[in-house]
């Protein structure tokens, strides 16, 4: 992002037409980022708060006031039961500085309990360790070349618009585009093929595949014998799974998977830009696992433009500090580790309550200390998820720049500062250059980093460490190796990371073998699990609720971050259900009605949008609202639930029943 200002003014923002991933298109929501900053509502000065939980009234008070308060608390209860202090932090910024900077030394310092950031994409990420060794995959750039793209699980021109204008280069050159997603979204409408299977079958799909490679002998022998270790196993796991059987599983015609299939098969460079679409599911993570062994059976990892790209994140491992939060200063404890996607649960625990996988719980939470996330929208099951926030003994301190549905229930609020005041350096998951964040503007108001409170924070607490002193440029500097040049990534922007072109077409993957591992230490070898709430597995509770719902993101929201913004708001106008044609019909539910959606875990009100982007049994409700744009204070994860996926203990969004009726 190249940002001109005048006069401490944002007068132009564009995207930087230099940098090799982005060449300078940035999205509809972040073109609006100094509208967003300069934002009327924004939070300037720390809130106390004096009315109920959940109400969102304040009053403004002094830094000097608001950090004395905070440090005298959070001491208190460190004294007794530091692990009762649990931090919680996600996407809001993911930068290395304003992430797990500072405030990873100061939890590790006061020896808070860790957070397991789950919540978005653990399942996929521990499923490509556990196959190619890490989270690692093709280059963005190489896609261009694919003569056949398969697009999994991922709406990119919605949430992932830099791959777009690469896949539709390869297009241009004849290349095939294909999509496998339950929606017929902006992108599947413009592949040319779409295979809307039901959520949560990409296994079964992934295994028919495997099928039809095998009696085809779509295989690639040579491949295989050098670099992929446990396939004799797969194999035969993998012939129980005929187009027929995986067609009535997905809800496609077994002469689709067969088309794709050949088209896979003999199709080369052939390309898998996965997304974590499909992970959001009980089975996400042996689906992910399965998938990811598609081109070690074709072979496809030969070409650079072949292979599969799920993350890039884990190319960036080498080049970051990974001591940046100081792990020295939690001197020998290791503080009980919460996961953020049962947080609606773990909120509402006793101390020492057992777990459902049988662990003690630990102290209660008594207090939590939220940045870069706005929990109460985003985690699964907000009944739970609202009751734990509005506790009158929880102690809550929210880093922020709006009053969002989190905040409303904080005892203190403190301003934070947006990317345009502060510095950060990133890593990416879709790229594979390191990106630094100068400041464009002064903080507005009193606002502060996050860095910056956290360290006047440990000020307070009495840490006197030297690594509490490093100001904002420091942490940046120190966030990457030496390999990196500091200077250049400042002068240029970003840094590539220098990266072989084609990095498997040898073998070589970052496992201890160096080889694939279909049959992973610990957990076997890959398998279909059919979602935890599905017509087909969970019959029963389909008699009530008939309809499998997933939540992708509307367009022009950012999980729920530019949700307040006018000018994107009035874009996608009002929360919305995506619903079939006859499945409307056969409720009397008309376009543009006000439905209720609900399941044993809540209801949801919104506006039916009768639509073809939406197939039989599946509706879509676009996320992530604010709750309290809601027609009835609610959002979509009122309906979700908390329990995890098979691998990486993340939450199974896309995994729900529900039914939908007209609301009275
Ligand atoms: N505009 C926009 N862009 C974003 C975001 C945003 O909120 N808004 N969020 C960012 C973040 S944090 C992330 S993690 C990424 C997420 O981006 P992606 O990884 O692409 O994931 P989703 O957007 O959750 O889902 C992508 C597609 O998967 C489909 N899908 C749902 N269930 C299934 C299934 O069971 N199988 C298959 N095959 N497909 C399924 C959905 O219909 C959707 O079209 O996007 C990032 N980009
Ligand atoms: N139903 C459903 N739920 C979902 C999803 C879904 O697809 N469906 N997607 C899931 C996914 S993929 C993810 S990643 C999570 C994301 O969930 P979160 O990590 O909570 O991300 P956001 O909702 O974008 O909220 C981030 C907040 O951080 C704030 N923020 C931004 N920059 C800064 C900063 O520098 N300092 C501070 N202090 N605050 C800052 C923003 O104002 C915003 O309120 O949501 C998940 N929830
Ligand atoms: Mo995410």
């Amino acid at each position: 992002m190249r940002v001109t200002v005048q006069g401490d003014k944002v007068i132009r923002l564009q995207g930087d037409p230099d940098h090799p991933t982005t060449n300078g298109a940035l999205c509809t929501k972040v073109s609006r980022y100094a509208e967003r900053t300069e934002h009327a509502e924004r939070v300037l000065r720390p809130l106390k708060r004096v009315g109920p939980k959940g109400r969102g009234e304040f009053v403004e008070v002094s830094w000097d006031e608001a950090l004395d308060a905070i440090a005298a608390r959070l001491g208190e209860i460190a004294a007794r039961a530091p692990e009762a202090i649990v931090p919680y932090s996600y996407a809001g910024t993911m930068g290395m500085v304003q992430g797990e900077g500072m405030a990873a030394r100061f939890f590790n310092r006061l020896g808070a309990s860790r957070l397991d950031r789950t919540i978005c994409s653990s399942a996929g990420g521990d499923a490509l360790a556990a196959t190619y060794g890490a989270k690692v995959g093709m280059h963005v750039e190489h896609f261009a070349e694919s003569r056949l793209i398969i697009i999994w699980g991922s709406n990119s021109i919605a949430s992932n618009l830099h791959f777009w204008p690469i896949a539709l280069a390869a297009k241009r050159a004849g290349g095939t585009l294909v999509c496998i997603d339950p929606r017929r979204t902006e992108t599947a409408e413009k592949c040319h093929h779409h295979l809307a299977l039901t959520p949560g079958s990409d296994g079964a799909l992934a295994l028919a595949l495997m099928h039809e490679l095998i009696v085809n002998d779509w295989l690639d022998h040579d491949y295989l014998a050098r670099h992929v270790d446990g396939w004799a196993g797969l194999r035969e796991r993998a012939l129980a799974w005929t187009p027929e059987r995986a067609g009535a599983e997905c809800g496609l015609a077994p002469g689709q998977i067969r088309e794709l299939a050949r088209l896979y098969g003999t199709t080369k460079p052939a390309a898998i830009r996965l997304n974590y679409g499909m992970q959001r599911v009980r089975g996400g993570g042996n689906a992910t696992r399965l998938i990811a062994l598609l081109p070690c059976l074709t072979g496809a990892w030969r070409h650079r433009a072949g292979g599969l790209l799920l993350s890039s994140g884990g190319w960036f491992a080498a080049f970051r500090n990974q001591k940046l939060g100081h792990p020295e200063l939690l001197a020998g404890r290791t503080p009980r580790i919460v996961n953020m996607s049962t947080i609606g649960d773990d909120l509402l625990r006793e101390t020492g309550e057992t777990m459902p996988d049988g662990r003690a719980f630990g102290p209660r939470i008594e207090a939590l200390v939220v940045y870069n996330s706005n929990p109460v929208a985003v985690a699964p099951d907000s009944r739970q998820v609202v009751a734990g926030f509005s506790r009158d003994d929880l102690f809550t301190v929210v880093l922020e720049h709006f009053l969002t549905d989190t905040a409303d229930h904080a005892d203190y609020v403190l301003p934070a500062t947006t990317q345009l005041e502060h510095w950060d350096v990133h890593a990416s998951y879709g790229h594979t250059s390191l990106v630094i964040n100068e400041p464009a503007l002064t903080p507005r108001g009193e606002s502060r980093s996050n860095a910056a409170i956290f360290r006047a924070l440990a000020q307070r607490m009495g840490f006197d460490e030297p690594c509490f002193s490093d100001d904002d440029l420091s942490l940046a500097r120190q966030a990457v190796v030496d390999a990196v040049p500091f200077e250049q990534l400042r002068s240029v922007g970003w840094f590539q990371l220098p990266l072989p072109e084609a990095p498997f077409a040898d073998g070589g993957f970052p496992t201890p073998s160096g080889r694939v591992q279909c049959d992973a230490p610990g957990i076997g070898l890959p398998d279909y699990l059919p979602p935890y709430e599905s017509v087909r597995s969970a019959p029963e509770l389909a008699r009530r609720f008939p309809l499998a719902m997933i939540s992708p993101p509307a367009r022009n929201f950012l999980n729920s971050t530019f949700v307040n913004v006018k000018s994107l708001r009035a874009i996608e106008q009002e929360p919305v259900l995506e619903i079939e044609a006859a499945d409307a019909a056969s409720r009397g539910i008309a376009d543009g009605d006000e439905v209720r959606v609900f399941n044993d875990r809540g209801e949801y009100r919104c506006v039916a949008r009768v639509s073809a982007r939406a197939r039989a049994g599946v509706v879509h409700g676009l996320g992530v609202w604010w709750r309290k744009y809601g027609v009835d204070g609610t959002n979509v994860n009122e309906l979700t639930h908390q329990r995890l996926t098979d691998l990486g203990r993340a939450p199974s969004f896309y995994d729900c029943l529900v039914e939908v009726e007209r609301a009275a």
